[in-house]
């Protein structure tokens, strides 16, 4: 049977170009990448599949260069284009099987989840490598409802699987996450905004990985 890949703990990093206040995403995961961020994934939504192929592969480059695992959103043919290190999707996206026989057992797939339902399935199928649990908080960088700790409590309890605590995170309210222990923590426009993104990964960093 496939043994699942694990995920690096501490900081996950997602590109969220438009809260980078002017800063590219190439530029966001240099400076993440400089404060020790060890998995970034490519998440673009207003592009065009063009300028995402460009964009991606440089991204890929400057990860691999790095020793930084690579993760595409959402579009498992562009995962396979540049040679991802694996694919993220969605509820609604590709099946996480058929997107298992296209990239092979040897690529990472994590799978969004949202309720217990939805994050037993995922624990009980193989092919998932990781798992999202969120959005914790309100957030306005994806549109699904918050699930609140009540989920994230579940996954601690039930689901035992890395995942990735995810929605609405910021300095605020982070320590109700590290206080949990969460396998690793996203926060996309709390990360991006920052005048200086490589001091502020590398603070979180510390303080996840102590
Ligand atoms: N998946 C669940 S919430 C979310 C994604 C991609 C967006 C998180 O963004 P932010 O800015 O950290 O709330
Ligand atoms: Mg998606």
């Amino acid at each position: 049977m496939r043994k699942r890949i694990i995920i690096p703990k501490g900081l996950y990093g997602i590109t969220g170009e438009k809260f980078a206040n002017g800063k590219t995403n190439y530029q966001c995961v240099k400076e993440m990448i400089d404060g020790g961020i060890k998995v970034i994934q490519y998440r673009e939504k207003e592009k065009s599949m063009k300028e995402m192929v460009e964009e991606a592969k440089k991204i890929r480059e400057l990860c691999r260069e790095n020793s930084v695992l690579f993760i595409v959103n959402d579009h498992v043919d562009l995962a396979l284009l540049i040679d991802a290190d694996g694919v993220h999707v969605g509820q609604d996206d590709m099946d996480v099987n058929d997107a298992r026989t296209l990239i092979g057992d040897n690529k990472i797939i994590g799978l969004s989840t949202h309720s217990p339902e939805q994050g037993k399935k995922a624990f009980e199928n193989n092919n998932v490598d990781y798992i999202g649990v969120g959005p914790i908080f309100p957030t306005t960088t994806k549109d699904t409802a918050p699930v609140g700790l009540k989920y994230l409590d579940y996954v601690l309890e039930n689901i035992k699987m890395p995942f990735v605590a995810i929605g609405g995170i910021k300095i605020s309210n982070i320590d109700k996450i590290i206080s949990r222990n969460a396998h690793s923590i996203c926060m996309v426009s709390e990360i991006v905004k920052n005048d200086n993104i490589k001091e502020f990964v590398k603070k979180y960093q510390n303080i996840l990985l102590k």
